[in-house]
């Protein structure tokens, strides 16, 4: 099967240009000068199927290198299957995820990621890799450690946050650090202080403090930057690469810069909620209401000033990457375990779906260049997490992950479910979109088009990841 994207701008991470993209079978064959020939011949002619993108963006498929399908977490599990929450990135645009394998105290980490690939394995409807979460460090999960590059797994997880549950201890962080140094995987940190926190939110609630609100009260932005530091200072002392997830305090954006321009290799992504969403709008929102944007990291004040700072961070590459710690939660029978004490409300927000086009957004009001916008997020994911060359580019020989995403196009999130995942509320609701995801190819196979979809669950594939790009 060979296709022609034909008459649009391609956009890959060090330009643009007006290209005809060919697609033959599952890679991209070529791009092209808009009407080449091919040994004489006219290419249109000779392909079984034209996408005309004339006045759109044709860029590579969207990698979100943080979500949480299927996540057993705080006493139910993310909404979202990986069949559907797959189908929801592939409708956004986003043609690769992510996802973490849990491994426990306890248990083999070799179990817990045969027992992740049970359950992607067949649903997808995109590609998805694996991150391996490690929340029991001892020496069988660190040996096990060594066996993670070979299963395509290059990167891990370690949490400085949720005692009892996936917290590690410094001298765990350390060891697993020095691992990490030692094997070449990159090492991911949740960066706030958990038992810190866990005092701050009981003594709120004992206070009777229980709104959703008081969730970024207790999670206050010195947590962030305290663990942060910390993780950049045992990063330091073994020589293991660092990877912050999800910041989203500008005094941990300062951190993280010291420390690069310190010449430490330490990088840090955001996400779409600490760009546009507050404590005080939306975890503030009157009633329950706020319920819907618990998350952690929480939400932080736009009076300090924590949005622009996210901003200003992408555009001075202080912050390298957005991904969106997709983990959906319904309102009924699941936020609503939260009902009186915040404590209890399973943290996250479902964006894997829009984060495209959110980011999009921040073409439109030239907070980053069309260019940023594609390095954002798809580029640097790739490189950053071993997958650069495949995916993230579009080239020859690349996979045909392709999106023809029209500025002149519109999209409105509507309230309750005009969206694809699986929520009976959506974090984003009322937002309206300048821009449109039209097409959207995953090697080489149309998934989306003319507001259809026609993928099937088991049309994405797990990658096999290499080592970071990042790594020296
Ligand atoms: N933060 C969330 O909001 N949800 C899942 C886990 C996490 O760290
Ligand atoms: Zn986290
Ligand atoms: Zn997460």
């Amino acid at each position: 099967m060979k296709t022609l994207i034909s008459g649009g701008t391609v956009v890959n991470a060090t330009g643009r240009s007006r290209a005809d993209v060919l697609v033959d079978g599952e890679t991209v064959a070529a791009v092209l000068a808009p009407g080449s020939t091919l040994l004489g011949f006219d290419v249109s002619a000779h392909v079984d199927r034209v996408v005309d993108a004339t006045g759109k963006y044709v860029i590579p498929g969207g990698i979100d290198a943080h979500t949480h399908m299927e996540l057993p977490f705080g006493g139910t599990s993310a909404s979202d299957t990986f069949e559907t929450g797959t189908r929801a990135a592939a409708w956004g645009g986003t043609t690769t995820i992510v996802d973490f394998a849990v491994q426990r105290a306890g248990e083999r980490v070799q179990d817990a990621l045969e027992a992740w690939h049970a359950k992607a394995a067949g649903q997808c409807a995109v590609d998805y890799g694996f991150h391996q979460i490690v929340g029991g460090v001892d020496a069988a999960s660190l040996q096990a450690m060594e066996g993670l590059l070979d299963e395509g797994v290059s990167s891990f997880k370690l949490f400085m946050a949720y005692p009892g549950v996936f917290l590690s201890d410094d001298g765990q962080i350390l060891r697993a650090m020095q691992k990490a140094a030692e094997t070449g995987l990159l090492t991911m940190m949740h960066a706030e202080n958990g038992p810190a926190i866990d005092v701050l939110a009981q003594q709120l609630v004992e206070a009777g403090r229980t709104d959703p609100y008081f969730h970024g009260v207790a999670r206050a932005w010195q947590m962030e930057e305290e663990a942060t530091h910390r993780a950049i200072m045992l990063a330091d002392l073994t020589g293991a690469p660092l990877y912050v997830v999800h910041v989203s305090a500008k005094q941990a954006v300062e951190q993280l810069a010291a420390a690069r321009d310190r010449g430490q290799n330490v990088f840090g992504e955001t996400c779409p909620q600490y760009l546009y969403l507050s404590l005080e709008e939306h975890l503030g929102a009157p009633g329950f209401e706020g319920a819907k944007y618990v998350c952690s990291t929480p939400l932080r004040s736009r009076a300090e000033g924590h949005q622009d700072h996210m901003w200003r961070g992408l555009r001075t590459n202080d912050l390298q990457m957005v991904s969106t710690d997709h983990c959906p939660f319904c309102m009924k029978g699941q936020k609503d375990l939260g009902l009186g004490d915040f404590t209890k409300i399973p943290n996250g927000i479902g964006s894997v779906e829009h984060r495209m086009d959110l980011m999009y957004q921040g073409v439109v009001t030239g907070e980053i260049s069309l260019e940023r916008w594609v390095e954002i997020t798809s580029t640097t994911p790739a490189r950053m997490f071993g997958m650069y060359g495949t995916k993230g580019v579009l080239v020859p020989g690349a996979d045909a992950d392709v999106v023809v995403y029209d500025p002149a196009g519109h999209t409105s999130i509507g309230y309750g479910r005009t969206h694809h995942m699986n929520m009976d509320h959506s974090a984003w609701e009322g937002f309206e979109i300048d821009g449109h995801v039209d097409v959207v190819m995953s090697r080489g196979k149309v998934l989306v088009d003319q507001g259809g979809y026609h993928g099937r669950p088991g049309d994405g594939r797990f990658v096999r990841r290499g080592l970071s790009q990042y790594l020296v």
